[in-house]
C-alpha cells in the first residue's frame, strides 16, 4: 500500500517569515498535500521550527535573550502565521523538543556503532574574551576563496563555498571582535565519503528527480565528497553523548526533526518512515539540495536501521522582491504578516503558485504583476464565473432543484482535464496544473456565454444551469489544493460539505447539491490606488 510523508523544510525559529519564504518550499508542500488527501490518499505533512544553530545564538546576544526565549517567540509566531495561510500540517514541532533529541542520540549512537563515524581533532577558533570557541556564524573575516570580506565561518555569501572558521583571512570574534586563538578540541565527524557510490547509483536511477538537480548534484559527488563534522563547542543544541562539551551540529539534527515531528504526532510513525511502500517526498529550496540529496538519504543509510530513503525531493528556486534580494537590514522586504494585513491569504497561495514552475529557476514578487494576476486571472475568470453561474441559479429557481442532467460534452472536458491535471500534480508541476484548471475556467465562461441562459427556459435552461453549476464545482475541487478558503466558501454557498477529487464525475444532483443556498462574490479586485501605494512604501523603505 502507497503511504505519503510530505515534509517542508524547517523554517529556522529566528526571525518573521516574509514573501520569499513561502513559494519554494511550504506553499508547494501544502498544495501536494491537500491534493493527495482529496484522493484519499494516507498522507502526513510534518515540518517543525529548527531552534538550532550559531545564528539563532547570536541574534539572542543581540537581543538581550536567551536563545531559548527567542525560538519559543519565534516557534509560535511561524506556528500561527503558517494556520492563516493555510498550511495543513499533521504536525509542526521544534528540534529543541524531547523526541527530537532522542532520536537524534539514537542515530548517533547507530551511526557510531556501524563505523560511520569517527572522532579527530580540529584546530578550531577561540575567544579569549569570550571564553568560548568560534564555530560557523561566531566568526568573521575573509573568504580564503574569493576575498570577499565580513564572511561568515560557515559558507562564503558572495562564491557559495562551504568554509571552516580556521581557514577564514582575518578572523575575528562576531560577538566581540577580538582576534580569536586556535585551539584543539575533540569533534565527530560522519564519513559521508564511504556512501559515495551509493548515494550515486539511487540518485542515478530515481526517475522522480529533476534532471537539472540530478546533474549538479551527480557533480559534487564526482568531485568529492568531504567528511561532515557533526558537532559544535557550544552550549545551545542537543548534548553528544559522553561528551559534555559537545552539542550536535545544527545539520545533523534539523532533518532527523521530520523524524521526530513524525514520533510527535503517532505512535504509528515508523509505517512512514520504514514500510516499503512509504513514499518521504522533502520539499525544499534550491540552497539546500546537497544537504537533502546527499547528507540526509547517507544518514538514513548509516543507521542501518530499514530508513526508506527520499522518494522525492522537489526542488525550487528563490524569490526576489522587485529585482532585487528581500533584505529586512535594507528595508526591502514585505512581510507575511503585513501581507495578511491587506489581502486573503488565497491572493498570495495564488500569486506565487502562478510564478513558481517546477524549475530552480528564481522569480521575483512585483505588486503591478500581483495585481493584474489576481485582478485578470483570479477575479475575472475563475470568480466572474462562480459568480455569475450561482447567481443565475439562485435568480431562476428559490426552490430545490434536480441538477442531474449536465451536458456531455462539458462532463467529458472535465473529466480530460482533471486527468491531466492529476498526471501533472503527482509529477509536481503546481502552476502547470493551475493553469490548465484556469484554461477550463476560460472554457465554461465561455459554454455560459455561447448558451445564454437567460433567454432559455424550462428544460433547457435547467440543463445549461446543472452543466454550468457542474463546471463550477469542478473548478472548486481542482482549485482546493491551491486556494482552499475560496473553495470552502464556494461549498458553502452551495450547501455541501467538503468535496473529493471523485466527486469531479458526478453531477450536481449526485454530489448532493440541491439548491444555492447563498451567493456572494469570492474574491474581490485590488485597487491599483493600493497598488501604488505599496510601491512607493516600499521604495522608501518603509516596509
Ligand atoms: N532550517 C532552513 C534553510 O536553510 C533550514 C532548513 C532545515 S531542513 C531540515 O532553508
Ligand atoms: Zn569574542
Amino acid at each position: 500500500m502507497v503511504r505519503y510523508l510530505i515534509t517542508a523544510a524547517l523554517p529556522y525559529a529566528n526571525g518573521p517569515l516574509h514573501l520569499g519564504h513561502l513559494r519554494s518550499t511550504y506553499l508547494p508542500a501544502d498544495i501536494y498535500t491537500r491534493f493527495l488527501r482529496m484522493n484519499g490518499e494516507d498522507v502526513l505533512f510534518v515540518c517543525a521550527t529548527d531552534e538550532h544553530g550559531t545564528p539563532i545564538v547570536v541574534n539572542a546576544e543581540k537581543a538581550g535573550k536567551t536563545p531559548k526565549e527567542i525560538v519559543d517567540y519565534y516557534h509560535k509566531y511561524d506556528k500561527e502565521l503558517f494556520e492563516r495561510l493555510g498550511f495543513s500540517f499533521d504536525s509542526f514541532h521544534r528540534t529543541s523538543s524531547e523526541e527530537n533529541a532522542r532520536m537524534t542520540q539514537h542515530f548517533f549512537k547507530r551511526m557510531k556503532e556501524n563505523g560511520f563515524v569517527e572522532e579527530r581533532s580540529v584546530e578550531q577558533l577561540y575567544c579569549e574574551k569570550c571564553g568560548r570557541a568560534l564555530p560557523d556564524r561566531l566568526v568573521i573575516g575573509a573568504c580564503p576563496h574569493c576575498n570577499a570580506g565580513n564572511q561568515y565561518g560557515d559558507q562564503c555569501e558572495k562564491c557559495g563555498h562551504v568554509l571552516k572558521g580556521s581557514s577564514l583571512i582575518n578572523p575575528q570574534c562576531s560577538a566581540c571582535g577580538s582576534k580569536p586563538a586556535i585551539k584543539t578540541s575533540r569533534h565527530y565527524f560522519f564519513a559521508l565519503h564511504k556512501f559515495s557510490g551509493k548515494l550515486k547509483e539511487w540518485i542515478e536511477k530515481n526517475e522522480a528527480f529533476q534532471k537539472e538537480v540530478k546533474n549538479y548534484v551527480i557533480n559534487w559527488i564526482e568531485s568529492g565528497l568531504h567528511d561532515w563534522d557533526i558537532t559544535r563547542n557550544l552550549d545551545w543544541g542537543i548534548k553528544v553523548p559522553g561528551a559534555e562539551n559537545l552539542v550536535f551540529y545544527v545539520w545533523f539534527d534539523a532533518p532527523i526533526g521530520y523524524i521526530s515531528s513524525t514520533v510527535a504526532r503517532t505512535k504509528e510513525w515508523e509505517k512512514y518512515w520504514k514500510d516499503e511502500g512509504s513514499r518521504v517526498v522533502h520539499f525544499i529550496g534550491k540552497d539546500i539540495s546537497y544537504h537533502h540529496y546527499l547528507f540526509w538519504p547517507a544518514m538514513l543509510m548509516s543507521v542501518e536501521e530499514g530508513f526508506v530513503l527520499p522518494h522525492a525531493i522537489p526542488v525550487r528556486g528563490y524569490l526576489n522582491l522587485e529585482g532585487k534580494k528581500f533584505s529586512k537590514s535594507r528595508g526591502w522586504y514585505v512581510s507575511v504578516e503585513e501581507f495578511l494585513s491587506m489581502f486573503p491569504a488565497d491572493y498570495l497561495r495564488f500569486y506565487e503558485t502562478m510564478i513558481t514552475p517546477y524549475t530552480t529557476a528564481d522569480a521575483d514578487f512585483y505588486w503591478k504583476d500581483f495585481m493584474s494576476r489576481i485582478n485578470n486571472e483570479l477575479v475575472a475568470n475563475v470568480g466572474n464565473f462562480m459568480y455569475r453561474t450561482l447567481s443565475l441559479i439562485k435568480r431562476s429557481y428559490d426552490v430545490p432543484m434536480n441538477f442531474g442532467h449536465v451536458d456531455e460534452n462539458i462532463m467529458k472536458r472535465v473529466k480530460e482535464r482533471s486527468d491531466e491535471i492529476s498526471g501533472k500534480m503527482h509529477a509536481f508541476q503546481l502552476k502547470e496544473s493551475l493553469d490548465s484548471i484556469l484554461a477550463l475556467s476560460s472554457e465554461l465562461n465561455a459554454y455560459l456565454s455561447a448558451n445564454e441562459p437567460w433567454k432559455k427556459d424550462g428544460e433547457e435552461k435547467l440543463r445549461i444551469l446543472s452543466t454550468a453549476l457542474y463546471g463550477a464545482y469542478s473548478l472548486s475541487i481542482m482549485l482546493y489544493p491551491f486556494i482552499p478558503h475560496a473553495s470552502e466558501e464556494i461549498w458553502k454557498q452551495l450547501g455541501v460539505r467538503k468535496l473529493m477529487w471523485k466527486d469531479l464525475c458526478k453531477t450536481p444532483k449526485e454530489a448532493g447539491i440541491k439548491e444555492v443556498v447563498e451567493v456572494k462574490p469570492i474574491f474581490s479586485k485590488i485597487d491599483s490606488k493600493l497598488i501604488e501605494q505599496l510601491e512607493i512604501k516600499l521604495r522608501k523603505g518603509q516596509i
